[in-house]
């Protein structure tokens, strides 16, 4: 089914996070998010951009995919009189990269075509789950005592694996006191490519903690040095940053680069590559999880949808609202025995509530075709 586009919305707004959120590239306080409302003949339909404020998880920034967006992805759009979601990807592939704001596009306008057909994104995408069960990714802390803190507090409210970000010097201890206090809970580690090949030893001192995965250690373009490391640790080797595309996970797989994979749809472009991305690796037996990118409930309601395809196999950073936002842009995500449940109406079924855009706005662009 096709959509007959007649703008884009761009809505920036600021979000304060509950708390500080830090990792080896920076700390974030505040969310600068951009929506992106797709204005269709028959429906509208919403989007997110994960791109951060700053160039500092990748290359792209917000006010980057807002600029692309008004410049080079919607003339290509506009120009394009029907239009499926399907579509979107090969008419703005003479682009190259700003994969999150592409993906951002995508999502609103696959949104609107889905509410127009009365099609769930779950059931389009082939999600066989209505809820998904949820991780924690908990930063890096100012001290131990701090961090045990915040984990008790994760597990009390029932999150089902704890993802701790590590970088040098915030690594070994951290892990080891986690791992102390919770025998048994399923614990992982995500360095944001903070290590280098040179680090091979200190990372292998990690194997002795039972840890489902390490994510991205090394570089995004050191698929080799990943490799290598996958051959000298126990603990799975998951790539996360170094993922773009379908054929960037076909790469490292056939490389020994990685076991296991994040799936994030901005990293890759949309939700339709997220599915290639997802499909490829239950072929090769590779299980993948559903990233996250402190989304709003926009966002998130596509990542839980996504998450209930059969190779998400562990659990994602897929966590309820009130863990990132005091006050979400949808009805906020909670937490229920540890899942979240997949939204039930067309599209990604949920919508901002109009008077927490407002507040929270910063500004909107219109597009008009
Ligand atoms: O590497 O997974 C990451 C947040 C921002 C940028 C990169 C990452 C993250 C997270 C948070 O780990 C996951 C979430 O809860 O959304
Ligand atoms: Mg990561």
């Amino acid at each position: 089914m096709s959509v007959t586009l007649l703008g884009l919305e761009l809505h920036r707004l600021r979000m304060p996070l509950v708390a500080p959120f830090r990792t080896s590239f920076g700390v974030e306080t505040a969310r600068d998010v951009l929506l992106v409302r797709a204005l269709t003949a028959a429906a509208d339909g919403w989007g997110e951009c994960v791109a951060g404020a700053e160039p500092l998880y990748s290359v792209e920034y917000v006010d980057s995919a807002q600029e692309v967006i008004r410049r080079f992805l919607f003339p290509r759009l506009a120009a394009t009189a029907q239009l499926t979601a399907a579509e979107v990807s090969t008419v703005l592939a003479s682009v190259r990269g700003h994969l999150m704001a592409k993906a951002a596009v995508e999502l609103a306008i696959l949104d609107a075509e889905l509410r127009t057909a009365g099609v769930r994104l779950v059931h389009h995408l082939g999600g066989v789950r209505e809820r998904v069960p949820a991780g924690v990714s908990v930063g890096i802390a100012d001290s131990i005592p701090e961090l045990l803190d915040a984990v008790a507090g994760y597990l009390a409210a029932g999150y089902l694996r704890i993802k701790l970000k590590i970088q040098p010097g915030w690594d070994v201890e951290p892990v080891a006191a986690v791992r102390r206090a919770h025998a048994d809970v399923p614990l992982q580690v995500d360095a944001n490519a903070a290590y280098a090949r040179s680090d091979a030893d200190q990372l292998a001192r990690l194997d002795e903690f039972g840890l489902l995965l390490i994510e991205q250690p090394l570089p995004e373009d050191d698929l080799v040095g990943h490799a290598e490391l996958a051959r000298r640790l126990r603990t799975p080797i998951c790539l996360d940053e170094s993922i773009n595309s379908a054929r960037a996970a076909e790469t490292a797989i056939a490389l020994g680069a990685c076991s296991i994979v994040n799936i994030k749809a901005g990293r890759v472009g949309g939700y339709l590559e997220a599915r290639r991305v997802h499909d490829l690796c239950a072929a090769a037996g590779v299980p993948v999880w559903c990233g996250g990118m402190l989304e709003t409930g926009i966002g998130r309601a596509a990542n839980v949808a996504l998450a209930a395809l059969p190779n998400f196999s562990m659990p994602g950073d897929t966590s309820a609202s009130e863990r990132y936002f005091s006050r979400d842009v949808t009805a906020p995500f909670v937490l229920r025995e540890g899942h979240l449940d997949v939204p039930a109406g067309p599209g990604i079924g949920v919508e901002p509530d109009g008077s927490v855009l407002r507040e929270l706005s910063s500004s909107m662009e219109l597009l008009r075709v």
